[in-house]
C-alpha cells in the first residue's frame, strides 16, 4: 500500500501525481480516506482535464476500484453530481467503480449554511475555509451528534436531523438560512440511488488484502492544513497526515510501503493564516500567474511565496516520506533569482530551525538564493536534459529534507515527470 500526502498547504499535485502512480504501476483500488469536497485535485491527461472534490483521483483511470473512507465527510449531492460530471467527460464505468463506506459522516447543506455564518462571524480572523461545511461536519462527528450514512436508512434519521436543524436555529436564529424540509427532500430523492454504491470499508478492506489487490490511497489537504500539526487554528477539520490516512482506512503501519510527500517547489496557501515566505509584491504575482494559482474548488487566487524548508523538515518529521515528487519546477524557469527560506529569526533576533508551535510572531525568515535557470524546462522527462542550475536547485532540497526526489514535474500533463532511479 503506498499513500500520497500534500506536504505544505495543499494544491502541491497530488492529483497529479495519483493519476501517474496510477498509471505507470500496477494499482489495483485508489482511495481516499479523509476530508470531503473541499479537495480540488486535478488530473490532465489524454488532453483532458479533471478536477476531483470529493471522489479520489483514480477514478478517473478505468482500470482502478475507488473507495471512500471512514474519516471522509460525505456530501449526498456533491457525489452524485461530481458522477455526472465526470460521465460528461466520457469516463467510463464511473458508477460501478466507486464505494462508499457506511461509517462516513454526512456534510450536510445545514453544514455549509453554519460554516458561511461562522465565518462571518469571525469577519477579520476568519479561517478562510471553502465553505463546504467541512468543519461543522466533523464538529458534529466530535461531539457525537453527527449522522453518518448509514443512518440515513434508518427510521430517527429524519427526528435526528430535525433536531440537529433546531439546534443550530437556536444558536443562530434567523440567520441561518436553511431549509430542514429541503434537507429532508433531499435524502428521500437520493437514498436509494445511493444504496449500490455502501459497503463496509472494514470488510472492502479485508477483501483487498485476501485478494493481493494493491491500493493507492491519495490524501487531500496538507500536512500544514491537518488539525493537530497544522497551523492551528488555520487549518481544516481533519488529520491530513500519514496517520489520518491509516485512521481513516484502518491500515496497518507494517503494510504501508512507500509514503510519498507531493511537494511545490515554491509554496501557496489559499485562506488565511502564517505565510512566513509569502511574496506580496512582483514575485508572488509571476508565481500566481505563471503557475495558474487559483483554487480549484473555489475558485480563488493563492497566495504565492518561496519554499520553506523549516516547514518541509517539519513535515517530513511527521509524515516520514519514503521519497518527494518535486512539483511544478517549470513556473520556475524564468526567475533570475529564487530563494528558499532555511530559518527563521524571532523578533529577539534567535534563530529557529524547526517551526514553532506558534505561529503567531513576527518571525523574520533567513533565505539562501540560487540563481534561476532561466531556460525552459517544461515538459523535460529525463534528469539530464535538466539544466545544470535546476539539477542544483533539487539537490539542495533533497539534501535539505534527506529524502530522496524521486519524481520531478515539469508539467501538468501525466506524463510531465522526470522518474530518477
Ligand atoms: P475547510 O473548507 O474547512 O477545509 O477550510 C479550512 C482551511 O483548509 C484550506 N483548504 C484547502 N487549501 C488548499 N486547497 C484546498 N482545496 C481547493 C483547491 C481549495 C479551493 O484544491 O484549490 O478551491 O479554494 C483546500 N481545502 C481546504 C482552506 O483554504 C482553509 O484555509
Ligand atoms: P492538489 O490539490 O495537490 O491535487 O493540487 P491542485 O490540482 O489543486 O493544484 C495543482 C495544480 O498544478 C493543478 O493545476 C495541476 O494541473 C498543476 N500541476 C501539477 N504538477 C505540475 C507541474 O509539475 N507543472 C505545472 N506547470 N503544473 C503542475
Ligand atoms: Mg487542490
Amino acid at each position: 500500500m503506498d499513500i500520497v500526502l500534500g506536504a505544505q498547504y495543499g494544491d502541491e499535485g497530488k492529483g497529479k501525481l495519483t493519476d501517474h502512480l496510477l498509471a505507470t504501476n500496477s494499482f489495483d483500488v485508489c482511495a481516499r480516506a479523509q476530508g470531503g469536497h473541499n479537495a480540488g485535485h486535478s488530473v490532465k491527461t489524454g488532453g483532458k482535464s479533471y478536477s476531483l472534490h470529493l471522489l479520489p483521483s483514480g477514478i478517473v483511470n478505468p482500470r482502478l476500484d475507488n473507495l471512500l473512507g471512514s474519516s471522509v465527510v460525505f456530501n449526498i449531492e456533491a457525489f452524485f453530481e461530481e458522477l455526472a460530471q465526470l460521465e460528461s467527460q466520457g469516463v467510463p464505468r464511473v458508477h460501478e467503480r466507486i464505494h462508499v463506506s457506511s461509517r462516513c459522516h454526512l456534510n450536510l447543506a445545514l453544514h455549509a449554511a453554519v460554516d458561511g455564518l461562522s465565518e462571518e462571524e469571525l469577519g477579520n480572523n476568519s479561517i478562510g475555509t471553502t465553505r463546504k461545511g467541512i468543519g461543522p461536519a466533523y464538529s458534529c462527528k466530535a461531539s457525537r451528534d453527527g449522522l453518518r450514512v448509514v443512518d440515513i436508512y434508518h427510521e430517527s434519521f429524519e427526528r435526528r436531523l430535525r433536531l440537529l436543524a433546531y439546534g443550530y436555529t437556536k444558536r443562530y436564529g434567523t440567520l441561518l438560512k436553511y431549509s430542514v424540509e429541503d434537507e429532508i427532500q433531499r435524502f428521500n430523492y437520493y437514498k436509494e440511488r445511493l444504496h449500490p454504491y455502501i459497503v463496509d470499508a472494514v470488510d472492502y478492506m479485508r477483501a483487498v488484502r485476501e485478494s493481493k489487490r494493491s491500493m493507492l490511497v491519495e490524501a487531500s489537504q496538507a500536512l500544514m492544513l491537518d488539525l493537530d500539526f497544522g497551523s492551528y487554528p488555520w487549518v481544516t477539520s481533519t488529520s491530513c497526515s500519514l496517520q489520518g490516512c491509516m485512521q481513516g482506512l484502518g491500515i496497518s503501519p507494517f503494510e504501508v510501503r512507500n509514503v510519498v510527500g507531493v511537494v511545490k517547489c515554491y509554496m501557496t496557501r489559499v485562506g488565511s493564516g502564517p505565510f512566513f515566505t509569502e511574496q506580496h509584491g512582483d514575485v508572488g504575482t509571476k508565481l500566481q500567474e505563471i503557475g495558474g494559482e487559483i483554487g480549484v474548488s473555489t475558485g480563488r487566487k493563492r497566495r504565492c511565496g518561496w519554499l520553506d524548508l523549516v516547514i518541509l523538515k517539519y513535515s517530513a518529521a511527521i509524515n516520514h516520506y519514503t521519497s518527494i515528487n518535486l512539483t511544478k519546477l517549470d513556473v520556475l524557469d524564468s526567475f533570475p533569482v529564487i530563494r528558499v527560506a532555511t530559518a527563521y529569526i524571532t523578533p529577539e533576533g534567535k534563530t529557529l530551525m524547526s517551526l514553532p508551535a506558534d505561529l503567531s510572531l513576527d518571525y523574520t525568515v533567513h533565505y539562501r538564493d540560487f540563481e534561476g535557470w532561466q531556460q525552459s524546462t517544461s515538459g523535460v522527462r529525463t534528469w539530464s536534459e535538466l539544466p545544470l542550475k535546476a539539477r542544483q536547485y533539487v539537490e539542495y532540497i533533497e539534501k535539505s529534507i534527506g529524502t530522496k526526489i524521486a519524481h520531478i514535474g515539469t508539467g501538468q500533463d501525466r506524463e510531465d515527470m522526470i522518474i530518477r532511479q
